[in-house]
């Protein structure tokens, strides 16, 4: 990408969109097309086709997507298959019919099988059932997968595809029921120092382990990515680590200094019992994780805090 490219970034208010967005402009990126959800709505065929024929981006990053955790996705499965499939419908062909030099897909570790072996490499994919949870999302990445690699064969399109582990940081949704694991945890003990709780619910066992990367981390892959790789194959970017959700209750605890107890809450779900990347692939490329799981959960809980003020005064 030269930096007078016209770079579309899909879902540019979101965690990863956003931090793709800041990454731009800090390596001197200056012509983004940017386009706010409630004036251009990604569901809509005609809206994006418009759109399109109207910006003519030559380099999308596609981080536009409906996601949550384990309860938003158990809770409304209907709409992540469909909002999902929609948007990244819309946008891949789009590019294509417009005659977008390039454009960059975001999976989800969450596409390869429940009981895939560890660490996951990136042809385990459709070795086997998927996690129940999040079915309805992880089919419809899927087929995000499939469409650009199909695209790839018969029109020969440069679409390439990511399968980043569970990310968080500074601009996650830290709702407590809907969030993902960090993000909701890291809001309630917030709420319980601030209250004085004697205790904070888990979900869970706290066996389950996850691999967890800091969203600016991500953001250094894709655009390294969008520079240099060009493939069909899928490309796996996580930090190389995993730890139990136990572990990571025990490190936000230290981290916000909230000094109760942890219990956990096994009526909840697990979900898959592991996650862990395999990225040799992306070292091989260039690219290394350098945000350490602590470093990253004490730079978010400082952004949440400011956030949370910020907010709580408004
Ligand atoms: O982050 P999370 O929702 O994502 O949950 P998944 C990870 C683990 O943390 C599960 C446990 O074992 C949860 O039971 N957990 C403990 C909690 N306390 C909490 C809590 O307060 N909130 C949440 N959310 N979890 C998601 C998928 O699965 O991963 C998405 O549903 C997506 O589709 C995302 O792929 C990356 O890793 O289980």
């Amino acid at each position: 990408m030269d930096k007078e490219a016209r770079i579309y970034v899909a879902g540019h208010e979101g965690l990863v969109g956003s931090t793709i967005t800041r990454h731009l402009r800090e390596q001197g990126f200056n012509n983004l097309i940017l386009k706010p959800r409630d004036s251009l709505d990604l569901c809509r065929q005609e809206s994006v086709k418009n759109f399109f024929a109207f910006e003519k981006p030559e380099y999308v990053f596609l981080a536009a997507a409906r996601v949550g955790g384990i309860a938003a996705n158990q809770q409304h499965p209907a709409d992540f298959i469909r909002d999902n499939l929609q948007i990244q419908t819309n946008v891949i062909d789009s590019a294509y019919r417009h005659g977008v030099k390039k454009l960059l897909f975001l999976g989800s570790s969450c596409i390869y099988p429940r009981l895939a072996s560890q660490p996951i490499h990136e042809e385990c994919l459709m070795g086997g059932y998927l996690e129940s949870t999040n079915e309805p999302y992880a089919v419809a990445k899927i087929a995000g997968i499939k469409m650009c690699q199909a695209y790839n064969r018969q029109y020969g399109t440069d679409f390439i595809c990511v399968m980043p582990a569970n990310l968080y940081g500074p601009g996650d949704n830290f709702d407590l029921e809907n969030a993902h694991v960090l993000a909701a945890l890291m809001h309630r003990f917030h709420l319980a120092k601030l209250n004085g709780e004697k205790e904070v619910a888990v979900w869970g066992t706290g066996k389950p382990r996850r691999e967890f990367l800091h969203v600016d981390d991500l953001a250094a892959a894709v655009i390294l990515l969008m520079n240099i790789y060009s493939g069909s194959e899928i490309i796996n970017i996580g930090s190389g680590k995993d730890i139990s959700i136990a572990e990571a209750a025990q490190l936000l605890k230290e981290v916000i200094g909230y000094s109760g107890a942890i219990v956990y809450d096994t009526a909840k779900p697990d979900g898959t019992p592991q996650k862990l990347l395999d990225i040799n692939k992306i070292k091989a490329l260039g690219w290394q994780p350098v945000i350490t799981l602590e470093e990253g959960l004490r730079s978010t809980y400082k952004w949440f805090t400011e956030y949370y003020r910020r907010h709580a005064r408004d």
